[in-house]
């Protein structure tokens, strides 16, 4: 059993994609074990993209992360972090396949409606970024 962290961006909190976005990951076998919903300052969606730092599109990344309501959340499962990676396809939507979240969902490459962690270190930091008392 594996975790990853997800997380419903601004963009698909504000059209009521919650509901829907939960429902995909739990039919693909995934398990939320823990979830809150909240509002990032601008100085905390810098740290956690910390590693776009200096790149083009970090300024607007940031701003658009700390735009809105946002549900990050654990889910556990057979290879999480792949498995939920595949399930949101690629970070461009229009480069996504149809059937992922991007694809049917999203609305731009920055307001591309979803996060997920790239790799299992990643979700270890992420996962305590946000649930600094999950155990991973
Ligand atoms: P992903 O892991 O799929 O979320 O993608 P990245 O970590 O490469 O990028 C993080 C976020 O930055 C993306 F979700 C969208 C945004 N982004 C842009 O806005 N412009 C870009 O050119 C690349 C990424």
């Amino acid at each position: 059993m594996e975790k990853t962290l997800l997380i419903i961006k601004p963009d698909a909190v504000q059209r009521n994609l919650i509901g829907e976005i939960i429902r995909r990951a739990e039919r693909a076998r995934f398990k939320v074990v823990n979830i809150r919903y909240l509002r990032m300052a601008k100085e905390v969606a810098e740290d956690f993209y910390q590693v776009h730092k200096g790149k083009p599109f970090y300024d607007e990344l940031c701003n658009y992360m700390s735009s809105g309501a946002i549900v990050p959340m654990v889910l556990e499962g057979e290879n999480a972090v792949s498995g939920v990676r595949e399930l949101i396809g690629k970070t461009n939507p229009i480069e996504a396949h149809p059937g992922t979240v991007r694809y049917d969902l999203a609305v731009s490459l920055t307001k591309n409606s979803v996060h997920a962690s790239d790799s299992p270190a990643n979700a270890v930091r992420e996962i305590k970024f946000f649930f600094p008392r999950e155990d991973v």
